[in-house]
Order: structure tokens, then C-alpha cells, then sequence
């Protein structure tokens, strides 16, 4: 398996995140990056540090042009307002405002692109998301190619919607992925999300439509964020009525209650017969994350890598969240190797099957 990665993501790192009230350094920081390559390199994965350019084209197949345009130039419009902080929005269109006319003002516009005010916009935030997007696509290119392949992403993508970013989300990352197996001939592509957090951005992007699966196991929103999206009732709509499941779960889920969605998420994406899989990977999952609450052990994490390669379709990894910063490298690289486990066995199977279909032939 390839991992396809960019320094890039080193000009994104803000200051502050607005959590408990207090601006605090960022959960989502530079380091659960460095330690998740630490654990790959230290387990032998090939790496791949050279994707290729941005595909602004695939972008805007997903992303509004609007949108694009808006996180292009967001920072330079706040620094030309004179604004001396990092760009985060004070206002925000809430029940019975207008939210359909775009502000001309840069706090307005932020507001009406936001859908989560922890995520800021600093200079470097526009090259290292076109970083991030470039390695999945890059990712995805090598899987249709025929290896599974790892996109460690930074920043992660899952929360942005067509047009709105939050979440740490800018671009999506995984739905970008999603839209290239179908450029690159793919007729289904199922994108099953195991981050704790719904991923609301890949359920807007794919909501109506019958070509993509998408599946997401989260903690309940009742009970998580992003709050506002990730009810088991929320199914599609128009052609895409169906294609959309969510299994929201509560807190202190532990691994079997886990595992029997992931499973159901699984008999789903069989039935699909997709050509590709994009996983979207949050380990946030973890026991001891800090800012979730769901109850995994680090070998849980191999165990569910192996049921989803068990599947035997080609598969990308997109790395989401995850914040337990000394265990993501063993969580994430946990499930490639469980993934990696049970793919070469069906390979095997497959060889075998094949030998003895031959064998059976030439000896009768
Ligand atoms: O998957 N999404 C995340 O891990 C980000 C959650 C941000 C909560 N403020
Ligand atoms: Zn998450």
C-alpha cells in the first residue's frame, strides 16, 4: 500500500480554537501528522511524498465556484480589512435570517461559508487544503490503478459541504477522491465514514444521487457535533433516496455495538457492488480521544480494517480526525494493516481458486 502525503499541510496550523469558551491550541495540529508517517515509516509502508497539482476542475465538480473562490481569497480580504487575528467568523445566518445572499464584507462572507466557528482561516490555509485535496486525488489515481492506497490528508475534509467548510474542513477531500473514481470510469463508489463525526459534508455533496453509497458511523447528534446532521432518518432524497445510511450511536459505544453498524454498513456496500471504496478514516473512535466518546481499543481498530478489506474492492484511505495524539500513528496504521491482512488473503483465495479451476480442467 502507497501513502501519498505533502508537507503543504504545515502552512495550516492556527493558533487558536475556540473550545470550552477559552481559545486553546488547536486539537487539530501539525503533529498527529508527523506521528501517523512515523508509525507508516515504521512499519514499512511505501511512501509517496510528491502528488500531483490541485484539479480546480474536480473541485468545482463538488465544491461550488463561489465557495472555491471565497477560501482562495478569504485571508487576503481579512488582512486588507486590517484584521489583526486569524479569520473567524462572529456572525453566522441562524433560523429567519437570509442565508441565500452573500455579504460583500469578509466577516459576513465568513459566516456564510462557516458551518462551525472552531475552524480558522490563517495565510496558509488555502495551499496546504489544495495539498490535502492533490494527495487524495493522487491516492485515488493509484488505486484505480490497481494498489490500495493511503491518503494522509491534513486538513481533514468530511465536514465541508458543497459550500461550507468547519469541522477543520476546507475542501473535501474524500468526495474529491470519490468524484475521480467516477471521472476514471468507476459506475458506484461506496464511501463508508468511520470518523466519530458525522461527515455532513460527503452527505450534502452525495445526497441526491444513486451513483454513490454513502455510509457513516458517528456518535449520535443529539449527543455530538456537528449536531445538525447524522439522524438515522436521513436517507437521500430524489434518485439518491436510499443511498444515504447513518448510524448515529451513543456514548461509551464499545466495540461490538461499533462493530455490528460497521457490519450492517458493510452487507450495504456489498449489495451496492461498488468498483471503489473511499474510507473516510477518523481514529477518533479511540477510548482515550479528547474530544469524543466512543470506547475503541487500538486492536479494535486492526479487527475492522480486516472486515472492510474482506470485502475485496479496490479501497482508499483518506485520513479525517482523530486527536489522542501518541496513539493515532498505532490507531490509523492499525487499520491498514488489518486491511492489508485480509486483502492479500483473498488474493491468495483467488489465485488458488483460479489453480484449481485450471487443474480441474486440464485433468479431466
Ligand atoms: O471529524 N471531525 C472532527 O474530528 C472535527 C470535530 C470538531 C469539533 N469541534
Ligand atoms: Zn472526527
Amino acid at each position: 500500500m502507497k501513502v501519498v502525503r505533502s508537507e503543504k499541510h504545515r502552512l495550516h496550523f492556527p493558533k487558536g480554537e475556540l473550545y470550552g469558551g477559552e481559545l486553546v491550541r488547536p486539537f487539530e495540529c501539525p503533529e498527529r501528522w508527523d506521528i501517523v508517517l512515523e508509525e507508516l515509516t515504521k512499519r514499512g509502508y511505501e511512501d509517496c511524498n510528491d502528488p500531483d497539482e490541485f484539479d480546480v476542475g474536480l473541485a468545482q465538480s463538488i465544491h461550488t465556484p463561489d465557495f472555491i473562490e471565497f477560501l482562495e481569497t478569504a485571508w487576503e480580504q481579512w488582512a486588507a480589512e486590517g484584521m489583526k487575528g486569524e479569520a473567524i467568523p462572529t456572525v453566522i445566518p441562524a433560523r429567519r435570517m437570509h442565508s441565500n445572499r452573500v455579504p460583500k464584507h469578509i466577516d459576513g462572507k465568513l459566516g456564510y461559508y462557516c458551518m462551525a466557528i472552531e475552524t480558522a482561516i490563517t495565510g496558509g490555509t488555502w495551499e496546504a487544503a489544495k495539498s490535502a485535496a492533490a494527495c487524495a486525488i493522487t491516492a485515488q489515481k493509484l488505486v484505480s490503478a490497481g494498489d490500495p492506497a493511503f491518503a494522509l490528508c491534513r486538513p481533514p475534509g468530511h465536514h465541508a459541504g458543497k459550500d461550507l467548510y468547519g469541522g477543520y474542513c476546507f475542501l473535501n477531500n474524500a468526495s474529491l477522491a470519490v468524484e475521480g473514481f467516477l471521472r476514471d470510469g468507476a459506475g458506484r463508489v461506496a464511501l463508508l465514514d468511520v470518523d466519530f463525526h458525522h461527515g455532513n459534508g460527503s452527505q450534502d455533496i452525495f445526497y441526491d444521487r444513486n451513483d454513490v453509497l454513502f455510509c457513516s458511523i458517528h456518535g449520535h447528534p443529539e449527543d455530538a457535533f456537528p449536531h445538525f446532521l447524522g439522524y438515522s432518518d436521513e436517507r437521500g432524497i430524489g434518485s439518491g433516496e436510499g443511498f444515504n445510511r447513518n448510524y448515529p450511536l451513543r456514548p461509551n459505544t464499545e466495540f461490538s455495538a461499533w462493530n455490528e453498524a460497521l457490519q450492517d454498513a458493510c452487507r450495504h456496500i456489498q449489495k451496492f457492488a461498488p468498483d471503489a471504496i473511499v474510507v473516510s478514516l477518523g481514529v477518533d473512535t479511540y477510548k482515550d480521544d479528547p474530544i469524543s466518546f466512543f470506547r475503541l481499543e487500538s486492536d479494535d481498530f486492526t479487527n475492522y480494517g480486516e472486515l472492510i478489506g474482506r470485502l475485496s474492492v479496490p479501497t482508499l484511505f483518506i485520513m479525517e480526525g482523530g486527536y489522542a495524539v501518541s496513539e493515532i500513528g498505532m490507531n490509523a496504521v492499525n487499520v491498514l494493516d488489518g486491511f492489508l491482512s485480509a486483502w492479500h488473503y483473498s488474493w491468495i483465495r483467488f489465485i488458488l481458486l483460479c489453480f484449481s479451476l485450471w487443474w480441474s480442467n486440464t485433468s479431466t
